[in-house]
Order: structure tokens, then C-alpha cells, then sequence
């Protein structure tokens, strides 16, 4: 199974990676330049067979990326709970207040103020992809910002649609001008598609990967998006190629990899979509379907903050 070649970098990251003090303080082992190809014919996807993975929490990001949504609220609304860790760290920061996750999120539930507040994420992935701040002259020397950014998206949309040909499918995240007032950088940063013989592939330029968490979160959100693309354009799913920049194992993820590598990987799952939307934007979780995903049990790993 191609899953392999995820299990292979695991394997080579933890037992070759050059292991180093980061951000978080927690420490990683972490080689650079990896490139994984995944097959996405037949409805095929690259959802981890070797532990169980929330392939709903992962759609469930994308649709709200999508949304141009940058705040908690909406996530913990549907009970995701993977980005509320960074705001309950600045909380705490910024106010010594000791609270528990949830705590915090029940007051990010129950108080608009609150959320509004402390809820951002800043202009991180979804502000950026369907709404990209354009500022124009306003006279002398001012410049003013436009009341609608760029919608990245739907200009993506348009021109694998009139020129399937281009060599310029390509979105981004990482607005130089505005990485200060994010929680994180982007680390799914860059994304460009390839039309060949009426298939769409697509690749993710990631900038930095948690192997052990965000891997399998990065890889199968990259394949659903490619999935609802190609819907969209009427194109058959090709492959997702994955580029990463440095990719990590957190020190503190030895059981992970240790359980995870000791286990046969299955054949991937493949993802039906029930319906086919107006746009892009109009996706809900219901229309997503996996067919024969068949894991082994979930393993359970810190996330490094
Ligand atoms: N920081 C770090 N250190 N690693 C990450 O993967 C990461 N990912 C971010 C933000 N910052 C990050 C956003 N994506 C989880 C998965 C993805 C994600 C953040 C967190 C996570 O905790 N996954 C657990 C629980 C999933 C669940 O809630 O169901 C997992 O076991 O997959
Ligand atoms: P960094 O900004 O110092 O690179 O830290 C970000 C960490 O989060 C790093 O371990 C990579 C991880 N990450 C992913 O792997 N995937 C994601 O989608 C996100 C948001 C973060």
C-alpha cells in the first residue's frame, strides 16, 4: 500500500533526523525536502490506515478555510478542537488567568465579546485564501483598503476552467505582509494544480510538518480539496504531490512512531461526494462519504504548542 511511503518517512525522519530545539521547546528530529506522491484515481484518498484518523475534523477545517473563517468559534461550534490550544495560550499569556480547554471554549461558546476577542486567529488561511487585503491609492500618497481582498479560490476556479493549461494554479496562505498578526504561519502554505488528459493533480508546498499529528490531518484536507476542485471543473482526480520543507517528529511522539511503524498498513479508503454543489463554497460535511476505511486504533500524541 502506498501508505508505505508515509511509514518509510517516519521511519527515516526518526532514525536519521537531525534532532534540534524548536519553537515549542518540546524538540523534534527533522530532515528537509521531502516529496510523497499520492494516487487519488478511483476516488482513491490518503486517509492513514495505521491509526485511526478524524477524516470529519480535517473536512470539517477545509470547509471552514473555505468559509474565509479565521476564528475558533466556528470549529468549536462543531465540536473541532485542533486550533483552540494557540488562543488558549495567548489567553493565558496575556491575562495569567489559569482555565482549562474547556472552560475556554465553553466562554468562546457563550460570549460574543469573548470570542471576537480572544476567539482570532488573525489573517491566517481562510482570510488569505478567498479574501486577500488589496490596498489602493486613496490620494495623496494614502492608500486605502479595498472592502473586498482577492478571492484566490474562486480566481483559482476560473482559470483551471478557461485555461486548463496554465502553469499559474497556484493560491497561497503566506501573505509576507501579515505572518505578524497570525497565531502561526501558514504550514500548508502553497498550492498549485496540473490538468493532464482531463485529470487534476494537485501539490502542497507544506513549509513545516508535525509527521506524527498534522501529517495526516495536511495529506487528506490536500486530497479533498483537490477532490472538490475537480468536481467543480469537471475533471477526474489525478495526484497529489506532497512537498515538504522541514518535516519533523516531535521527541516526544517515540510511542507514536514505534506503534504506528509496527503496524500493516491497508489500502487506502476512497471518498464519494454525494452532491454536486453550485460552487465551491457551498460544501457541507454531509456530502463527504469515505467508503472502506479500515484502521487500526487511534494513538494518541501530544501536540507540541
Ligand atoms: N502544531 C503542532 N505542533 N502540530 C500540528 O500538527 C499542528 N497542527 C495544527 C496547528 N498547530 C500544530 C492544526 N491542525 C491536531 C490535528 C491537526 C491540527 C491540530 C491538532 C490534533 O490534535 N490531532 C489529534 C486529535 C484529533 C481530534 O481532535 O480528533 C490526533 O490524534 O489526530
Ligand atoms: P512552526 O510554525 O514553528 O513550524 O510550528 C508549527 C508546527 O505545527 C510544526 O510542528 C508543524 C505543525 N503543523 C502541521 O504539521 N500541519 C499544520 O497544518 C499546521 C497548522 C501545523
Amino acid at each position: 500500500p502506498e501508505e508505505r511511503l508515509y511509514l518509510d518517512l517516519l521511519t527515516r525522519v526518526w532514525e536519521a533526523g537531525d534532532e534540534r530545539r524548536d519553537r515549542t521547546g518540546v524538540g523534534t528530529r527533522s530532515l528537509f525536502g521531502p516529496t510523497l506522491r499520492f494516487d487519488l484515481s478511483g476516488g482513491r484518498v490518503p486517509l492513514l490506515t495505521t491509526k485511526r484518523v478524524a477524516w470529519k475534523t480535517a473536512a470539517r477545517e477545509m470547509l471552514w478555510f473555505l468559509s474565509g473563517d479565521t476564528n475558533i468559534r466556528g470549529l468549536v461550534r462543531q465540536k473541532v478542537h485542533i486550533w483552540t490550544d494557540w488562543p488558549l495560550a495567548a489567553y493565558v499569556r496575556a491575562t495569567g488567568e489559569a482555565i482549562d480547554r474547556d472552560t475556554f471554549e465553553a466562554r468562546i461558546l457563550a460570549d460574543d465579546a469573548f470570542a471576537a476577542r480572544w476567539g482570532e486567529l488573525g489573517p491566517v488561511y481562510g482570510k488569505q485564501w478567498v479574501d486577500w487585503p488589496v490596498y489602493e491609492p486613496a490620494g495623496d500618497g494614502l492608500y486605502r483598503r479595498r472592502a473586498k481582498g482577492i478571492d484566490q479560490i474562486a480566481a483559482l476556479l476560473e482559470s483551471l476552467r478557461t485555461n486548463p493549461m496554465s502553469r499559474r494554479h497556484i493560491f497561497t496562505g503566506w501573505n509576507v505582509a501579515e505572518l505578524d498578526g497570525m497565531a502561526l504561519p501558514p504550514c500548508h502554505m502553497t498550492y498549485q494544480y496540473h490538468v493532464a488528459r482531463g485529470k487534476l493533480s494537485g501539490m502542497l508546498w507544506q513549509r513545516s510538518c508535525d509527521l506524527g499529528l498534522g501529517f495526516a490531518f495536511n495529506a487528506f484536507s490536500a486530497a479533498l480539496l483537490i477532490r472538490m476542485l475537480a468536481q467543480q471543473c469537471d475533471l477526474e482526480p489525478g495526484e497529489l504531490v506532497w512537498s515538504c520543507g522541514d518535516a519533523h517528529v516531535y521527541l516526544n511522539h517515540e510511542h507514536l512512531v514505534a506503534e504506528q511503524t509496527a503496524r500493516e498498513p491497508r489500502a487506502f479508503p476512497t471518498l464519494c461526494i454525494t452532491r454536486r454543489p453550485a460552487t465551491i463554497f457551498d460544501y457541507a460535511i454531509e456530502d463527504f462519504v469515505v467508503e472502506g476505511y479500515d484502521p487500526h486504533p487511534h494513538i494518541a500524541a501530544p501536540v507540541a504548542v
